[in-house]
Parts: structure tokens; C-alpha cells; sequence
């Protein structure tokens, strides 16, 4: 549905001026997620609400989200007329031209948490779009081909501070959505507009709340890794230290030659169901404007209440990692090889707990799909 002008041009421009090119796209349009590369994915469930009865696809529905906890595909639903209405030229005229919003904004297309290859801004709304969506622009002529650009996942507290809420904070846009019925009203945490350039890699990240991305621009690819497979994605927090997860250094990360992971490319109208803790990486592969919707699955009780982004660890988690750091500190009386030794100890008392929740580790294949 996207208009012809909107990104394409931006791209081979942008490649142009960068000398970059986009490694991996003509891959993606071909192969998609039959793609062979280190071990191979897994191709995502797909429920696809038009093509089967209702009360088989709120099953799989209900089995995804509750039992299994895998991620899935619902196509087909009815979103709303945001697929249809949201050009570049209608958002741009839909939200008041003061309107600001917070970025990221870099030169490379892969944004690195660590190296901090990207800068924090504000710009208007309006600019972000001309921006990403590369349409004619005056006023954005200059900047258009020299960045890459991410709309940041926060409220109106110039601190940062408050939880982002579409109906909110762009109360007409929100208008042309509607957010399929799959959770709880009153477990609703939070909704994000991600709005992208074309080619920008987010990294690797786990959140707390359970949450659906809704594709309503653009393509993205997501690839996936299961909670079981923490030990191998070399954590820094809550995020993945391999950047280039497509090419990555195995001699510095030889545990990620096996990881077991999933992927799948969103097409418009397509959700996503992303559970809580699994590890994601996404890639818009065009110009994209996705809404995520995050809600708490746990106790509220469970969740931090100074949390904007529904990323923040468990509380009961939390106070581990703080008794976690005791029990270093404690050990740091010891000679090095004692600590070393007590802690493999300890190591072992945590591998036996983890085989006693014999959680499933490896994933069923694609035997859900429900779009035949
Ligand atoms: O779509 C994006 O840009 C990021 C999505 C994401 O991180 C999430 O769904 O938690």
C-alpha cells in the first residue's frame, strides 16, 4: 500500500552517498526465512484469521500466548484504516506541526549500544517523517541522505520519564488503529509508534511485557532467540553484545555458531506476538512505521513501577542480581583461584535448578501454522 515515492529512491541514494550497501536485502526478498546461514532459522507460526474459523485461530491464539509462549504471526486481522490512510503527507498533516519527538539518529545503519555510534535528538514530528520516508522536503534536503533515523519509545517527560501511549500523546493517528482484542484491558501497559528509516537494525533485546508489533508501513525482518538461549547471545543487561548478527565475529562469539533462533519478515497488516524475555533483532527492510503494544502477562506486583519502557527486570529478579553482587563482594576476600572455584561451584547449584525446571529448550517447528 505504500506510495511509490515513499523510500526506494531514499534508499539507493543513501547507498550512493554512503558507498554502503545493503548486504542483506536482496537475500531477504528472495529467500526470506528459508534463508541458510549458520545453523538455520526457524520459520515463524503464521494464524491467519481469514482463512480459518474463528475459534481455531483464537485457540492458537490462546496456545501461543499462554501455553507454548512462542512467538507468532496473526495475519489478517483488522487493524483499522492506518494501512490505508497513513502516507507520509496524512501523518504529516494529522499531528500538529510542533508536535516533537526524541531519536536516535546515526550515520551507520546498524545502531551498537556499546560504541554509542548513534546521537540522541529532538525534531518534529513532520521532520521525522520527511526523514524516513525520503519524500520531497525542502526544509529536510541537507540531512535526508546523511543518517540513519529511529523513533524513540518514550512519552512527553522531556526526562524521559513517562510511558508512551498513542491515544495520548497522537490522539488523532491513534484514531485509525485498532489494537486487536488479545489481552486483558486492564493489563495494558504501553503504545509505541517505531518509526524507521529504511535498513535500520535495531539490537538484540529482551523485554519484560509481553507485547505485539503491528506492521502497518514498510517490511521488517525479526529475528528471534529463545530465553533458554541467554547463556549464547553474549548479554551485556538486557542486550546482545553481536551487532552484526548476520556476519558475526565467531572466534570472539564461538557459542552463537549454534543458537537457535527464528525469524520471519512482517509484511503491512501483519502482528507479531513478541513474548516476554524473548530475545528480538529487527530490521525494517523499507521505510516503516510499526505500533507496539506492551502489557503486563505477571502480577503487577511482579513489574518496576519506574519502568517507561516495560523493560525493566522482575522485582524478584532484580533483588537476585543485588544478592548476586553480595555474594561476589563476599567471595573478593578469597585468592583468585578460591573465588574461581567457589563460583563454578555455585555455577553447577544453578545449572541443577535450571534442569529442574526442565523448561523446553528446544522449540517446536512451524506445526501451528494456520494460514492453509
Ligand atoms: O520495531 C522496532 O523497531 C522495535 C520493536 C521492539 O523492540 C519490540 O517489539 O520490543
Amino acid at each position: 500500500m505504500s506510495s511509490g515515492k515513499e523510500n526506494s529512491s531514499a534508499i539507493s541514494e543513501q547507498e550512493r552517498e554512503t558507498g554502503e550497501t545493503f548486504r542483506v536485502s536482496q537475500e531477504f526478498e528472495l529467500a526470506g526465512s528459508s534463508r541458510k546461514k549458520l545453523n538455520a532459522p526457524v520459520t515463524l507460526g503464521i494464524i491467519d484469521v481469514r482463512k480459518t474459523a474463528k475459534k481455531d485461530w483464537e485457540s492458537a491464539i490462546n496456545t501461543a500466548f499462554h501455553q507454548t509462549r512462542k512467538p507468532v504471526v496473526i495475519r489478517g486481522c483488522d487493524i483499522g484504516p492506518c494501512k490505508e490512510k497513513w502516507s507520509p503527507e496524512y501523518l504529516i498533516s494529522n499531528c500538529p506541526p510542533e508536535k516533537k519527538v526524541k531519536v536516535h539518529k546515526s550515520k551507520e545503519r546498524q545502531l551498537d549500544f556499546r560504541r554509542k555510534n548513534f546521537i540522541y535528538d529532538t525534531i518534529s514530528f513532520r521532520h521525522l517523517i520527511w526523514l524516513c520516508s525520503g519524500i520531497e522536503s525542502e526544509e529536510v534536503e541537507e540531512e535526508k541522505y546523511q543518517y540513519f533515523w529511529y523513533l524513540r519509545s518514550i512519552g512527553e517527560d522531556p526526562r524521559g520519564k513517562d510511558v508512551s501511549d498513542i491515544s495520548v500523546h497522537f490522539p488523532t493517528l491513534a484514531a485509525d488503529l485498532k489494537i486487536p482484542d488479545v489481552f486483558p484491558n486492564e493489563s495494558f501497559f504501553s503504545s509505541v509508534f517505531r518509526i524507521t528509516s529504511p535498513h535500520l537494525q535495531l539490537w538484540t533485546h529482551y523485554d519484560t511485557c509481553d507485547n505485539i508489533l503491528i506492521q502497518i508501513r514498510g517490511r521488517k525482518r525479526i529475528v528471534f532467540y529463545p530465553p533458554t538461549e541467554a547463556l549464547n547471545l553474549y548479554l551485556d543487561g538486557d542486550k546482545s553484545e553481536i551487532v552484526d548478527i548476520d556476519n558475526p565475529d565467531f572466534e570472539r562469539y564461538p557459542k552463537f555458531r549454534d543458537v537457535e533462533h527464528f525469524e520471519v519478515i512482517l509484511e503491512e497488516g501483519d502482528i507479531v506476538f513478541i513474548p516476554a524475555l524473548w530475545f528480538h533483532n529487527v530490521t525494517a527492510l523499507d521505510y516503516s512505521i510499526s505500533v507496539n503494544v506492551f502489557w503486563k502477562n505477571l502480577g503487577e506486583q511482579l513489574y518496576d513501577k519506574k519502568d517507561p519502557y516495560g523493560n525493566k527486570d522482575l522485582i524478584p529478579a532484580q533483588l537476585g542480581y543485588r544478592t548476586l553482587d553480595k555474594i561476589i563482594g563476599q567471595l573478593h576476600t578469597l585468592p583468585p583461584q578460591y573465588q574461581d572455584f567457589y563460583l563454578r561451584r555455585m555455577v553447577v547449584r544453578l545449572e541443577k535448578r535450571i534442569d529442574e525446571l526442565d523448561v523446553t529448550t528446544k522449540q517446536e517447528s512451524t506445526d501451528d501454522n494456520l494460514d492453509a
